[in-house]
């Protein structure tokens, strides 16, 4: 599928929403879940990503969060992280719907952002529900205390089984809704309910541009696949739409 022809979609788009996954931080330096060198190469998902792992060994689980937090503190946005927050000002309407919890959207400047799996920075209260943004790496004990009550403290990500939250989920199904272009960028296809934008997109007859580095579970669906890295792609697509009024 030709990227001039991707490009002359959204071109004549108004309203424009965007789901990623990892593979968009992957030329920042982010190790991706389940591709070659992925977080679920070598872990196991049972043991770190579950409320159940963290009732069980709250230490193993934020051992590999320090982890995690410690590598992401080093990784600046890429060119397609750019490109991405520079199309917010674009179109008259847009939506970044992100898997990634790595926070280089925003720090690419991105504003029009949905969190679906929550936020690498954030701890969250076990007992209270409150929520606290701490960057310092490493934190200063692990796992971390609510500084309030002396509570354990989570990382505020939603983990397998747990529910999307829910503001920022219906945000993104109505982008899906609405929107002339769905843009799906460096995620594998397979965590739901995630994924199923692009159905949501496609039952209302929107035009849906996958980048990737492979074809993927979503690349039979899609109206084009461009295949390639995001911070080459992104970039080379932008080049092609007209100059921004
Ligand atoms: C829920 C937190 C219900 C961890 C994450 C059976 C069938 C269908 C669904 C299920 C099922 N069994 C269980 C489920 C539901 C489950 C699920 O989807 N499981 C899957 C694995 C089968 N989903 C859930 O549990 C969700 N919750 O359903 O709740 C509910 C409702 C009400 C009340 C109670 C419960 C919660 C899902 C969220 C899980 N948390 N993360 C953490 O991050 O610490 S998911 C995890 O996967 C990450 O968030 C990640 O973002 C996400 C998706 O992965 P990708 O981003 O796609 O990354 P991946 O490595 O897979 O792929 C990278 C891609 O990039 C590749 O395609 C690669 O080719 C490409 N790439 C690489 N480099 C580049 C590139 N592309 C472009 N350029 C490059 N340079």
């Amino acid at each position: 599928m030709s990227i001039a022809l991707a490009a002359e979609w959204l071109a004549r788009a108004r309203q424009v929403t965007v789901l990623t996954g990892a593979g968009v931080s992957a030329e920042s330096g982010i190790p991706t879940f389940r591709g070659d060198g992925g977080y679920w190469r070598k872990l196991r998902v049972e043991e770190l990503a579950t409320p159940a792992a963290f009732t069980r060994d709250p230490k193993l689980v934020w051992e590999w969060y320090e982890e995690r937090r410690q590598t992401v503190a080093q990784c600046a946005p890429n060119a397609g992280h750019r490109v991405l927050a520079a199309w917010e000002k674009r179109f008259p309407f847009f939506l970044l719907a992100t898997q990634n919890v790595d926070g280089l959207h925003q720090a690419a400047g991105s504003v029009r952002v949905a969190p679906l799996h929550g936020d690498l920075w954030t701890l969250r209260c076990t007992a209270e529900g409150t929520e606290r943004i701490d960057r310092r790496t490493p934190l200063p004990a692990i796992p971390p205390r609510c500084p309030a009550c002396g509570a354990l403290e989570r990382p505020a990500i939603v983990w397998f089984g747990e529910p999307l939250p829910k503001e920022h989920w219906e945000e993104a199904t109505q982008a899906a809704v609405v929107c002339d272009v769905l843009l799906v960028i460096g995620t594998s296809g397979v965590v739901q309910p995630a994924a199923s934008l692009v159905d949501i997109a496609l039952a209302h007859h929107a035009r849906v541009i996958e980048i990737n580095l492979r074809e993927t579970a979503l690349s039979d669906v899609v109206s084009a696949s461009l295949q390639g890295p995001a911070a080459t792609v992104l970039p080379a697509l932008d080049r092609l739409l007209p100059p921004d009024t």
